[in-house]
């Protein structure tokens, strides 16, 4: 990773007087924690700012509004902003009809983020796919201008999306500048791991448990082993009385089975199916295998969406998948 490669883009967002700043929809620890961090950093630099979701937090997550509050964004809020920055994704429409029309206000759009295939609609950008996680990038931001800005807030807030973007450091994204960004952020913030761990991971429902048991029954092995499903029914989530936010995780448990390479979580949702995949394997691009079905994402992780049912959805993903080995 390069030493200095915020340099152009600290310099011209400084610039501004007053910013906001999105993170993607359907929220996660790594979009959360990279937002609430980068604005109090806008913050202790001088600049008025704001930050926008269009969905809820999730309720495991709701303390970060504690450290920087999270808002709905609307047309009229959006007026006066001189700059808009979007993090943890890398086009406008993964943040939101509200997000979508900011290029019609005329004013710089930065952008920083750790997917494949960006926009090129950036004023500046820092996108560097090799990257843990945008709370990894977001720490490089503050490593790079002065560490000594990094409070407790800030800290817990990337911290956050480090374990979370890495499944609790696990993913091979993970790499020594990933526990030194984490090392240094729990001595900076003065605070264990399991402060944030038990607030993320010990706070489920049963009746999430009660789902995810169903869904664990669904799991089956294809392509002699390589390939694994798993499948979670409208019906479970009536029978569970949960969402789709509960299925938060699931998809690590395919991957899971001894001798899987890749697996593939269908979900039903309305007369569509989600599909998120995943692969641990440098033979299996996953995010070959989403663009198939008009999805996509990282080598590791990505997802599509499919129309048509469920069974559909495994026979057509699985022929894709066979293809694909
Ligand atoms: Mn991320």
């Amino acid at each position: 990773m390069e030493i200095f490669m915020f340099n152009k883009f600290i310099s011209k967002i400084l610039q501004h007087q007053k910013v906001a700043v999105f993170s993607h929809v359907r929220p996660d620890g790594d979009c959360l924690g990279s937002q609430v961090a980068f604005s109090l950093w806008l913050q202790k630099n001088g600049i008025e700012v704001s930050a926008f979701n269009e969905d809820e937090l999730p309720g495991n997550m709701q303390w970060l509004q504690d450290f920087f509050p999270i808002q709905k964004p609307s047309e009229d809020k959006l007026s006066g902003f001189d700059a808009f920055v979007i993090l943890d994704g890398n086009a406008l429409h993964r943040f939101g009809e509200t997000a979508e029309k900011i290029t019609n206000l005329g004013k710089p759009i930065y952008m920083i983020d750790h997917h494949p295939q960006p926009d090129d609609i950036f004023e500046e950008s820092v996108s560097v796919v090799s990257a843990s996680s945008t709370c990894e990038l977001v720490y490089q931001l503050f490593a790079e201008h002065d560490a000594d800005q990094i409070d407790e807030a800030a800290a817990k807030a990337m911290y956050l999306g480090l374990v979370t973007d890495t499944g609790s450091f696990q993913f091979d994204s993970v790499k020594p500048a990933t526990l030194h960004a984490a090392a240094d952020l729990l001595d900076r913030g003065g605070f264990t791991p399991n402060e944030i761990t038990n607030r993320i991971y010990a706070s489920r429902p049963l009746k999430q448990l009660k789902l995810l048991s169903m869904a664990l029954d669904t799991i089956a092995t294809h392509a002699n082993g390589k390939v694994a499903t798993i499948a979670i029914t409208q019906k479970m989530f009536e029978d569970t009385d949960t969402t789709n936010e509960d299925t938060e995780g699931f998809v690590q448990y395919p991957l899971s089975v001894e001798g899987v390479q890749a697996c593939v979580l269908f979900r039903e949702d309305g007369d569509r199916i989600k599909l998120s995949l995943r692969s641990q394997s440098d033979d299996i691009d996953v995010n070959k295998w989403a663009r198939k079905f008009n999805g996509g994402g990282h080598q590791k992780a990505a997802g599509a969406w499919f129309e048509g049912s469920l069974e559909q959805a495994l026979a057509e993903v699985l022929k894709e998948g066979e293809e694909q080995l």
